[in-house]
């Protein structure tokens, strides 16, 4: 019975249609499914079938952006659900996340805000295409504990490191942590950036910032 639900939902995002995909996700919290499941095991899957497929030229450009509303639609109606899940509690830090300048994917990195908040920090999401400069900025005027920057393009990923680079520039390393993550970035690059990590999904950004707080030495001031 779940099967076959996950298999519409990649199917929803395949056909790149939001209302199925919205009527879905709410068939599946009715059922009883984890909405983190049923983007993991459902719409993701589609996401990727569609990204395979631009790539090899079998799909194109419309077809990849009816394939992100599709998922948006899908996510709209999960997050909250996730969140809700997540409960009240204690902040375990502040989180300033954002997809890097030149970069509009926004679907991986609200997830992990998303994931993040659920988890018990605080999120703010400076949205898409975001300045270097501005990650600095944002987390020095909201005394921000972790930085997270995400980039889905090879030739965005670069921008990580010019968002290090930022922080250093402000004074604001090591004091803020900076957590990277995004389809092509890997532990490798995350080291070349200066960063202090990866987060290879939502639960992988979750697990690194709880670990980062907890290495942290605590300030004073805060
Ligand atoms: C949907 C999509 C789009 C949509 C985005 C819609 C939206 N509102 O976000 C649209 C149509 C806008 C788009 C545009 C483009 N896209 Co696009 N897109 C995709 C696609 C199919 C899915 C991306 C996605 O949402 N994945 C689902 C999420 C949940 O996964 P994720 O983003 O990887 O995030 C997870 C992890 O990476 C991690 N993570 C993410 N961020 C962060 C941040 C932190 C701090 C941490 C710790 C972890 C973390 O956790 C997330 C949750 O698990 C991918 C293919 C793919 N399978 O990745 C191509 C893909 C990324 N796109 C690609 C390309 C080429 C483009 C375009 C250049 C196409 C064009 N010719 O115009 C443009 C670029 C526009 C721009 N300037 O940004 C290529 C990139 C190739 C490359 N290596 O550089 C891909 C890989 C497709 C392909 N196979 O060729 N795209």
């Amino acid at each position: 019975m779940a099967d076959e639900l996950f298999e519409l939902m990649k199917q929803s995002i395949i056909d790149g249609d939001p209302q199925r995909a919205a009527e879905i996700s709410r068939r599946s919290l009715e059922e009883g499914i984890h909405p983190l499941e049923a983007i993991n095991r459902g719409f993701l899957l589609g996401l990727n079938h569609v990204g395979e497929q631009f790539e090899q030229g079998e799909m194109f450009l419309p077809d990849l952006v009816l394939a992100g509303e599709a998922m948006k639609a899908a996510t709209a109606i999960l997050e909250p659900e996730i969140q809700r899940a997540g409960g009240k509690r204690e902040s375990l830090g502040r989180v300033v996340l954002g997809t890097v300048k030149g970069d509009i994917h926004e679907i991986g990195k609200t997830l992990v805000g998303t994931m993040l908040s659920a988890s018990g920090f605080e999120v703010i999401d400076l949205g898409v295409d975001v300045p270097f400069e501005l990650f600095a900025l944002k987390a020095k005027e909201l005394n921000a504990d972790i930085v997270g920057v995400s980039a889905l393009l090879t030739t965005t990923m670069t921008g990580q490191k010019n968002v290090v680079q930022a922080l250093e520039l402000h004074g604001l390393r090591p004091k803020v942590k900076v957590i990277l993550g995004g389809a092509p970035v890997t532990e490798n690059w995350s080291n070349e950036a200066g960063a202090d990590g990866y987060g290879k999904d939502a639960m992988g950004a979750v697990a690194l910032a709880k670990s980062l707080m907890g290495n942290k030495v605590s300030d004073a001031a805060d």
